[in-house]
């Protein structure tokens, strides 16, 4: 029994030291690993800036593969405030009753899919297509157009062979560019046409806006939840009595996701740009340099959490940054939260024991800390009630 265990990369230097340097394409990156300033700094937009040049918040910097500023994610307040506002109401609507129906529908189809087959991979066969079937009603359009991101594989700007693909990040900005002209050509209700007619500072949305909220809306939340849905079933494979339990109580499902999303963290970290020299942890951050806040370590942080590095399916006390924290928290985080639900729900409900046939580990390299994040493959069988 392993392939659930994910151990905690940053333990000793978070004790040691709470920062550590990562060298990212010669702009290096500074990773803080303690919760206390993790949160502190996500806080602190003032001096911490998401606004930097399109894509050098992210590490590794997506600079070299994207001009276009993802909207909110990458814009400071006052405007962040203003931007988001614009986008709150329509990332809520996981949480409408007919939603949640669709969504459980989708799910159950996926599953009952793979429950006829024997043996799957995981990732190919099964998170993917839900992570992209589920992202249709978040962009309120027809259940089909996900065939065509499923084609994409797992990763929008990474290929087998390469971190940051340009080409293949092209298929994806090409792709919204062609579908904002064909939501003007021909308005609907779905999420481009709404963003289309939105007004930002008395003037409508431009359409390099629209595009800023849409290359968020398909990148952030893509390889996070497939991650998150493929470890998931790890652990289930390898705790069987947590199906039975799951299922047997509902509001068990309820603390589970949290500690789950805490224990595998899917986004490791995102970085801010320094305004105005500052301290951390001993560590000087110069001007224009970059910090990483780093959700991975600060949610294995002793001082926190007790067993930090166990799953607790009920834990109580879990305030965890997996979604961030602060002003630029998680748009995205209804949606993922009604997913890992349902999802768990599903599952547990026509799932009665899953085997491993097979797990390839998806480790990340930050200099001196490698990370399992998930699986490069997980083959496993679903054996149903
Ligand atoms: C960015 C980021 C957002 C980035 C919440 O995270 O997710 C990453 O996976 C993308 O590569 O572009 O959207």
């Amino acid at each position: 029994m392993s392939a659930s265990i994910f151990s905690d990369a940053f333990k000793d230097t978070r004790a040691s030291k709470g920062t550590c340097p990562f060298n990212d394409q010669d702009d290096p990156v500074t990773m803080l690993l303690r919760f206390k300033d993790v949160r502190k700094t996500a806080h602190n937009a003032k001096d911490f800036s998401s606004a930097a040049k399109p894509g050098r918040i992210v590490v590794p910097s997506e600079v070299n593969i994207r001009d276009t500023r993802q909207i909110p994610f990458e814009v400071d307040p006052p405007e962040h405030t203003e931007y988001r506002a614009l986008v709150e109401d329509w990332f809520k609507r996981p949480l409408d009753t007919d939603y949640e129906f669709k969504l459980t529908r989708i799910v159950e189809a996926e599953i009952d899919r793979v429950l006829q087959k024997g043996a799957i991979e995981v990732i190919s066969e099964l998170s993917l297509p839900i992570q992209s079937k589920a992202l249709t009603l978040l962009l309120n359009i027809s259940l089909s157009e996900a065939e065509t991101w499923i084609s994409w594989g797992t990763h929008v700007f990474r290929s087998e062979d390469s971190d940051l693909d340009a080409d293949k990040a092209s298929i994806l900005y090409d792709y919204i560019d062609a579908e904002i002209d064909k939501a003007i050509a021909a308005p609907d209700d779905s999420l481009y046409s709404v963003l289309l007619n939105s007004e930002y500072q008395g003037r409508k949305m431009t359409k390099e806006e629209v595009k800023g909220v849409l290359i968020l809306t398909f990148a952030g939340g893509r390889d996070t939840v497939i991650n998150y849905l493929t470890n998931t079933i790890s652990y289930l494979a390898e705790h069987p009595e947590a199906i039975e339990k799951l299922n047997n109580n509902p509001s068990l499902v309820n603390t589970a996701i949290e500690e789950f999303v805490r224990y595998f963290s899917p986004l490791t970290h995102m970085g801010r740009v320094i305004k105005e020299e500052k301290e951390i942890s001993g560590h000087i951050a110069k001007e224009d340099t970059r910090v990483s806040l780093c959700w991975a370590s600060a949610n294995r942080d002793e001082a926190v959490f007790e067993k930090a590095n166990e799953i607790v399916l009920d834990r109580k006390m879990n305030p965890h940054v997996a979604f961030g924290f602060g002003a630029h928290k998680c748009l995205g985080a209804t949606h993922a939260r009604q997913l890992m639900k349902v999802f768990l729900r599903v599952l547990t409900e026509k799932v009665s024991t899953i085997e491993i046939i097979d797990a390839v580990e998806n480790i990340e390299d930050w200099g001196a800390h490698k990370r399992k994040v998930g699986f490069d493959k997980l083959t496993i069988r679903l054996n149903a009630k």
